[in-house]
């Protein structure tokens, strides 16, 4: 890959020390073997830098490519029969104790083939990557057997073949309780999700691993064992926890070093302080709330005071988050959480590749992947204010334009 340099642009570097969105007025960005050469004021460039091949960029705002570090991108049917029951009176759980829900998903996942699981997500993850997104996560948790769960996975792994993306996967077998073991959640943690959990681990399937910690899912002791096990895997750890109530899961994650706890918005003061501990990301996924109309709001002001750091997702999912624009995900994180645009873009960027465990990406340094997202716009603060509007102008993944 020959390197170039891109010029005439500002740049978001979105590095945390830098403050004001890392703002570089007149930068010029140099690319080469897939990763940023040289950063900085075009002025500034040495030498060798200023001969490279220059694109020129007519003002335009760079930013790191984006991350959506939280998705159920994989997965079969769709829920629309279910938000015609919700607007009719029927809550979330209370669809879910009845069967619908996270099961009858499960039902559409476990009848589709890995081809149709791939073809179907492709236009999802095509929206996504339409807006700037280079970097990917993929959860399981719709199949509930081995087979269906390892199923979800390739067809996840397939979509980052198919497309200039990465995906990381993350495995999560402890999403609901499968009608086959309805009242016998034990039973199901330790006959089908630990073997699931091993079956993945050795095929290379998982990146890390993932938990619902929920009344309408799974409690701390089930988790627990889960974790127990992606410990002995050396797997990464991720859990929903604290979506509809408080299960004490955040603190359980924390004890583990969890990456991120995901949802937060019943997350109270023990669970802020043990995330600060843990240098735990917390992942605020304004989608969910705002498609099941929730009231209760991520303790947003307790998480800046402690410097637990915030990330902003999708939960791109057919149930309670049909979401499929991340940039409707950070203007909905400032409107319904009162994120500063700088804290949502952050969020999808730097991070969000905390949340995931990366520490080449999410911000414009030298030394990091060329992930870029270049937008038509003036200041990075229009990228969270708009609803339903699309500037990127281009995306380069790994260098390549
Ligand atoms: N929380 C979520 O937001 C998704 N999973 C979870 O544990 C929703 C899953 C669904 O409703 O299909
Ligand atoms: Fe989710």
């Amino acid at each position: 890959m020959t390197a170039y340099a891109l010029a005439e642009l500002t740049a978001a570097t979105m590095e945390a020390e830098a403050g004001a969105y890392g703002l570089i007025e007149d930068a010029l960005i140099a690319v080469s073997e897939g990763q940023i050469a040289w950063i900085g004021p075009r002025g500034d460039a040495p030498r060798e830098v200023r001969a490279l091949p220059i694109h020129k960029q007519e003002g335009r705002l760079v930013t790191p490519g984006l991350i959506d570090c939280h998705t159920h991108i994989v997965h079969g049917g769709d829920r629309a029969r279910e938000f015609e029951m919700r607007l009719e009176g029927a809550s979330y759980e209370e669809i879910a104790r009845a069967g619908g829900g996270i099961v009858s998903t499960v039902k559409a996942t476990r009848a589709a083939d890995e081809d149709a699981l791939v073809e179907t997500a492709l236009p999802r993850l095509d929206s996504l990557i339409a807006e700037g997104v280079t970097t990917i996560e993929v959860k399981s948790g719709y199949g509930l057997d081995i087979e269906t769960e390892l199923r979800m996975l390739r067809a996840a792994r397939r979509l980052g073949a198919k497309r200039d993306v990465e995906v990381i996967t993350s495995f999560l077998g402890a999403h609901a309780v499968p009608p086959e073991y309805a009242g016998d959640a034990d039973g199901y943690i330790d006959e089908v999700c630990l073997g699931a959990l091993e079956a993945a681990a050795e095929e290379g399937l998982a990146d890390a691993v993932d938990g619902f910690c929920e009344g309408i899912a799974f409690d701390t002791g089930q988790i627990a064992r889960v974790f127990d096990l992606a410990e002995e895997l050396d797997l990464p750890i991720k859990l929903h926890a604290e979506q509809l109530s408080n299960l004490g899961g955040a603190v359980l994650a924390a004890s583990y070093g969890a990456l991120s706890v995901d949802h937060v918005e019943y997350l109270d003061e023990a669970g802020v302080d043990a995330l600060a501990e843990s240098g735990t990301v917390a992942v605020l996924l304004p989608g969910a709330f705002y498609t099941l109309r929730e009231t209760q709001k991520p303790p947003v002001d307790l998480l800046r005071g402690a410097d637990v750091p915030m990330a902003v997702a999708t939960d791109c999912n057919p149930g309670s988050s049909p979401m499929t624009s991340l940039l409707l995900a950070m203007n909905m994180g400032c409107t319904l959480f009162r994120l500063t645009p700088e804290e949502a873009l952050a969020g999808v960027t730097r991070v969000a590749a905390d949340a995931l465990g990366f520490d080449d990406r999410g911000v414009l340094a030298e030394g990091m992947r060329a992930d870029l997202a270049i937008w038509d716009v003036a200041h990075p603060a229009e990228l969270a204010y708009r609803v339903g509007f699309n500037p990127l102008h281009h995306r380069i993944f790994g260098g390549a334009r």
